[in-house]
């Protein structure tokens, strides 16, 4: 009997791949049918990134616990449904890929996972992808992005994979890290981990939407070693992005202009929306904070009637 702690690098639907990071030595284990029961608020008891603790025999390995986690992303796939599914777990930094075209980022939907981000603590790098499509077409538009998440205080790099544009310096960042890779289908995320890495092979092209659905979705998780170090999370693209464990009256917290604004207002707690003396829609108003991300955080206060 030979036991130890790995880390989850693939969940491959009827077993997990775990190797003990940083060393890249995969093998496969099945989970132990007590903690498979355990949880029945999220759909996967065990996530890419988790720490678990293992014990192999001539039988095979199986996974035994858990190791609590420093952090991880958890979403619903809609803001209806009961069950939420963890992301990932123990992510150093994560990189919402968005693109303004091809397909175009909704920026509420990117919102909504930067205040996820910031609820668990989790440092976001915004990578606008595939700039080669739009670059010439669409500058201002490319600048007026740049300045809604600079200011809101997140890193934006601009990349696209035929270019070369921006892959050194997500490479830089990747580098000893433990790396998210997030955001719709198609913007590009395994397109770029392919260029970060060329000896790696993620799957590129459009995946059908039905392997997006249901239970299928969380086999195609899996985490990649960089040959420049690091590791890279590849994820299926997201649609639907459900807020979970975020309270109406604690939402503003976690859009981080927001928060430092805050402290001016008159009253607390202030919702920001029609108290008098209310620092943040001064600032607002001042074009300190943008009109697009305090949409967005009015947008989430509405949903929040609607769906509690
Ligand atoms: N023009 C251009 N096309 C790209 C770029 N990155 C990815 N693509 C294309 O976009 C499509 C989806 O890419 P993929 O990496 O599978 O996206 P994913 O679903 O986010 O993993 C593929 O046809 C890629 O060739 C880019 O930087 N520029
Ligand atoms: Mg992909
Ligand atoms: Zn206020």
């Amino acid at each position: 009997m030979r036991s130890g702690e790995a880390t989850v690098v693939k969940n491959a639907g009827s077993h997990y791949l775990l190797s003990e990071l940083p060393a890249w030595d995969l093998f496969p284990a099945v989970l132990r049918g007590k903690i498979r029961l355990k949880e029945n608020v999220v759909t996967n008891p065990v996530a890419v990134g988790d720490r678990v603790r293992y014990q192999a025999d001539e039988d095979g390995c199986v996974i035994t616990d858990i190791l609590p986690r420093r952090n991880y992303l958890i979403r619903r796939s809609t803001n209806l449904s009961r069950q939420a599914h963890i992301i990932a777990a123990n992510i150093d930094r994560a990189y919402l890929i968005v693109s303004l075209y091809f397909p175009e980022v909704k920026l509420p939907f990117l919102d909504r996972i930067l205040v996820t981000c910031e609820l668990y603590g989790i440092p976001a790098t915004i990578v606008l992808s595939k700039t080669d499509l739009y670059r010439e077409l669409a500058p201002e538009e490319i600048a007026r992005f740049r300045s809604i998440y600079e200011k809101a205080g997140y890193p934006v790099i601009e990349a696209s994979v035929p270019e070369g544009t921006g892959i050194e310096e997500i490479r830089e960042s990747c580098r000893g890290r433990v790396n998210l890779f997030s955001g719709e289908s198609g913007v590009g995320k395994s397109s770029l981990i392919k260029a970060l890495d060329p000896t790696l092979d993620p799957k590129i092209g459009a995946i059908s939407t039905v392997h997006l659905q249901g239970k299928h979705t969380t086999s195609l998780y899996e985490m990649y070693p960089l040959c420049s170090g690091g590791f890279v999370i590849d994820s299926p693209g997201i649609r639907g992005f459900g807020l979970v464990d975020v309270e109406k009256e604690e939402i503003a917290r976690y859009f981080p202009e927001m928060l430092q604004a805050a402290e001016g207002c008159r009253f607390t707690p202030c919702t920001h929306t029609h108290e008098p003396g209310c620092a943040v829609k001064e600032a607002v108003d001042r074009g300190l904070i943008s009109p697009e991300r305090y949409g967005s955080y009015l947008g989430m206060l509405e949903e929040d009637k609607k769906f509690r």
